[in-house]
């Protein structure tokens, strides 16, 4: 059952990185960090070596564990997402054998990789993650594995280098994935220093992720756990939840995160009833997921379809009434234009209760992407403009030169 959890670059790694802080993960995916800095990769605190791959220049993709892999693997790309991509192109075999090597089951090559799905983290608007990115998708697709890509939006402030990055790397990535999840990290902008956020937000978005793979994958509810109404999503779901079907066409969907989290036992738990568990409002928890949803000014109201998993101790499952999950439904189903909600609930052992959200929307409702699009608009303009200019001066002053 082994999915594959490829992070790149390093804000790809970063997230990824931050996954794998619950050991867990590697009972239900294989990691796989890809990065062109060798000091990138060295600040990861769960993803140990053997799970690195190197990108370089002149050696294309390079195992972690090699000897040598910190002089080979130095660079980085700089922003520079062409030259990235020039690299991936022509290591894409390679880079496609890695990824079978590691996260694949062995004697399904007849059949197939055994790869039932992968998650593809990393920023859009650098040079490693949204170069070599879209290759890795591709390679994935052609593999027929079901990709859904976890990418990150640069600020604003970050300028029209990083928003064209994004715009490019957006308009090629398309072609490659299931579906779309979407960080924005105009969220930030507000702080005047990212690095500290970045981590935190990173911890937001991984924990999201993990609660979806986890929750789906190894803490599933079984039917007679559930009185009534019983709710059991898997990652298939997601996968609808988060695309398009027109006609015999599947288009990915782009997909916003939310999460909240309650504890289920205050310090007080010895006068609540039942065991010391609180009644965890359902719908309160949704809201709170609304408010903190990963991409700036998008419209709750306007997604096109949903997908909601709870995450509960299992005494909740036992007693009735202590959580109102038709409410919460119903709460997600007012918020579907396509009336497409997929609503599940997982089982947690710690004293948890969380709810995570994916709205689902077609590009044109994001006003983020229109904003990267009009920035990187301008920052080819003005390049022209400022040669333009030069020219102009220059031409001035070489007729004032002359006349005098
Ligand atoms: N949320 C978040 N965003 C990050 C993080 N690190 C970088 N970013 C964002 O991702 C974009 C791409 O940056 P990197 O991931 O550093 O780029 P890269 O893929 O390593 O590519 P290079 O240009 O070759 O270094 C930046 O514009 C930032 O917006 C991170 O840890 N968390
Ligand atoms: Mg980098």
């Amino acid at each position: 059952m082994p999915y594959a959890f490829i992070g790149i670059g390093q804000c790809g790694g970063g997230i990824v990185d931050a996954a794998y802080s619950d050991k867990r993960m590697f009972e239900v995916a294989v990691p796989i960090v890809v990065n062109s800095a060798t000091m990138d990769l060295q600040t990861m605190k769960h993803i140990g070596r053997k799970y690195w791959v190197g990108m370089s220049r002149d050696r294309g993709f390079i195992d972690g564990t090699m000897e040598g892999f910190e002089h080979f693997v130095s660079g980085g790309y700089g922003k520079n997402r062409l030259r990235a991509e020039e690299d991936a192109q022509r290591h894409e075999d390679t880079i496609r054998e890695m990824i079978v090597k590691r996260a694949g089951v062995k004697g399904e090559t007849e059949k197939g990789t055994g790869i039932p799905m992968a998650f593809v983290v990393f920023g859009l608007g650098g040079g490693t993650g949204s170069g070599l990115g879209p290759t890795v998708a591709k390679a994935l697709k052609d593999l027929k594995i079901p990709v859904v890509a976890v990418v990150v939006l640069p600020a604003n402030h970050e300028g029209g280098l990083t928003a064209r990055n994004a715009v490019e790397c957006l308009n090629i990535l398309i072609k490659y994935v299931d579906s779309i999840i979407l960080v924005d990290n105009q969220k930030l902008a507000f702080a005047e220093s990212t690095e500290v956020l970045f981590q935190r937000f990173n911890e937001y978005v991984a924990n999201s992720l993990r609660d979806i793979v986890i929750g789906t994958a190894l803490e599933k509810i079984s039917l007679g756990q559930f009185e009534g109404y019983a709710p059991v999503i898997d990652l298939k779901d997601m996968i609808s939840a988060t695309s398009f079907t027109l006609g015999k066409k599947q288009l990915p969907g782009f997909a916003c995160l939310g999460r909240a989290s309650e504890k289920t036992r205050g310090l007080l738990h010895y006068i609540f009833p039942f065991g010391g568990y609180k009644e965890i409002d359902v719908v309160s928890l949704l809201y709170r997921a609304f408010m903190k949803l990963s991409v700036e000014d998008v419209r709750v109201g306007e997604a096109e379809k949903n997908l909601v998993l709870l995450r509960l101790p299992p005494a909740y499952l036992a007693k009735d009434g202590k959580i109102n999950t038709g409410m919460a439904k119903m709460v997600m189903e007012e918020r579907s234009r396509l009336g497409e909600t997929h609503f599940g609930v997982g089982l947690t052992r710690r004293n948890v209760a969380t709810a995570t959200i994916l709205l689902t929307y077609r590009p044109s409702q994001i006003s983020r992407l229109k904003a990267l699009d009009q920035l990187a608009r301008q920052y080819e303009d003005i390049t022209l403009q400022v040669l333009e200019k030069y020219e102009k001066d220059f031409s001035v002053e070489g007729k004032g030169e002359a006349k005098g």
